[in-house]
């Protein structure tokens, strides 16, 4: 008797243990599912709006949590005990139905309005601090302005005033700085988008002709991962972004780079310059396919530092210079600037003037290395359906690139630290 009944103990428990690992194995073993910790994660936050957030969600986690507790019991409790155990009990007619207790009813409605009011404060009381800058730290807060595009985000930052060209502007990744209330003002240009950095603040909406905004705050320097979280057309699931908290010096130091006009790279004679290689393009890259090196995960932060220095060693200063002439020729500076290189662009596609000392390109899909932007120059059509650089200037200018012309235009763009 004992034997059996431990036998189908553990045979209970080794279908839990196989549910377990399937379910494991569904998630790829995934760590950051079991530990919720992904880039991407509300519950491993970081800065104050979002840990307010948290908090709410935790507040109301608890509450819920403690009635089902009760009433699981009470129905576990009243299914067990008044069980029918005969057949008898079967067949029996049921006893007289009453109205209900007064007093019973009474004290669940006072314990739902408990049970609110302790939601209620919690919620109200974040609801008022994640509006906006509080305002003993409104002096301290950074502004900068946001705008969603199908399917990038182009950041201005009013404070840096560039002379002759208006305010510093970038694209697709926001540096801010860390320890410093930011205050980000958004905008959608064309249809609804929707600004969301899990690990720092929750999602608000990016509305043609409507002023939103919100404010976020990094605790200490980082490396966070952002998303479009309305739908907004083809491309809306690889519509990202990244925001990069920095120590003031760092974020000083990065001011000053970007306020630079783009770096002029000298056209060399000299033959002893080892020739820049790049991989040929690879024609099974699915549509929407993320490229990125395991190495940059480990150390997103310090991918991002890594790019911000120019590697004058290994540049091939001809096929630069090359690669600056078909920028022109091929109808590339219609659309995107280059500060200081040569006259064009708007306003409405990604300013490039330092787009080499970004670590993604393509709305954050595709990390900022020389196989990925021969990736998506050669064919941003296959990257990312629908995207306006294929249709209204591969299509409109009729632009096409031999695999010689993509390794000159990765070599400038790559140039432009
Ligand atoms: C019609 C205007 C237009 C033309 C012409 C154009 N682009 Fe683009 N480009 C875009 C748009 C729009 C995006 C953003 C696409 C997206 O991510 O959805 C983009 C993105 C890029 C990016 C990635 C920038 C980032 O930060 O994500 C690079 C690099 C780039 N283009 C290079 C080029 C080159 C090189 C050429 C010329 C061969 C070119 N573009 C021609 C509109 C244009
Ligand atoms: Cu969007």
């Amino acid at each position: 008797m004992r034997l059996t009944s431990l036998l189908t103990t553990l045979a209970r428990r080794g279908r839990i243990l196989l549910a377990l690992g399937g379910l494991a194995l569904l998630t790829g073993c995934n760590l950051d599912f079991w530990t919720m910790k992904g880039h991407q994660s509300t519950i491993a936050v970081d800065g104050p709006v979002a840990k307010s957030q948290l908090n709410v969600f935790l507040v109301t986690c608890w509450v819920t949590l403690v009635i089902f507790i009760i009433v699981g019991s009470v129905l576990a409790y009243a299914t067990y005990k008044f069980r029918a155990r005969s057949e008898a009990d079967e067949q029996a007619v049921p006893p007289e139905q009453g109205h209900g207790n007064p007093l019973i009813e009474l004290g669940l409605i006072g314990a739902s309005v408990l049970a609110l009011v302790i939601i209620a404060v919690p919620t109200l009381k974040s609801i008022t601090y994640t509006a906006d800058v509080p305002a003993e730290e409104k002096a301290n807060a950074y502004e900068v302005n946001a705008y969603g595009y199908q399917w990038w985000f182009k950041f201005e930052y009013p404070a840096e005033q560039i002379a002759g060209s208006g305010q510093l502007v970038s694209a697709n990744e926001l540096v801010i700085p860390a320890g410093r209330p930011v205050h980000i003002n958004l905008r959608g240009m064309d249809v609804i988008h929707s600004f969301w950095v899990p690990k720092l603040a929750g999602k608000v909406d990016m509305i043609p002709n409507r002023g939103n905004f919100l404010w976020l705050k990094a605790d200490a320097p980082g490396y966070f991962w952002g998303q479009c979280a309305e739908y907004c057309g083809d491309s809306h699931a690889v519509m990202r972004f990244r925001v990069i908290a920095l120590g003031p010096k760092d974020f000083n130091n990065w001011l000053n780079a970007q306020t630079a006009p783009a770096r002029e790279v000298a056209k060399v004679a000299s033959t002893d310059q080892p020739k820049a290689q790049f991989a040929a393009y690879r024609s099974d890259w699915k549509r929407n396919e993320a490229g990125w090196s395991p190495q940059f995960e480990l150390n997103p932060l310090e991918s991002w530092k890594a790019h911000q220095e120019p590697d004058a060693k290994h540049e091939d200063t001809a096929l630069i210079a090359k690669g600056r002439a078909l920028f022109q020729s091929k109808t590339c500076f219609s659309c995107h600037v280059v500060r200081g290189h040569m006259v064009g662009g708007s306003g409405a596609y990604p300013e490039l003037t330092h787009v080499g000392a970004r670590t993604t390109i393509a709305g954050g899909l595709l990390e900022n290395n020389a196989e990925q932007l021969a990736r998506w120059i050669s064919h941003p059509d296959v990257v990312k359906p629908g995207n306006k650089m294929y249709v209204n200037g591969y299509l409109a200018n009729n632009i096409k690139l031999t695999p010689d012309d993509v390794s000159a235009l990765v070599a400038y763009l790559s140039s432009l630290k």
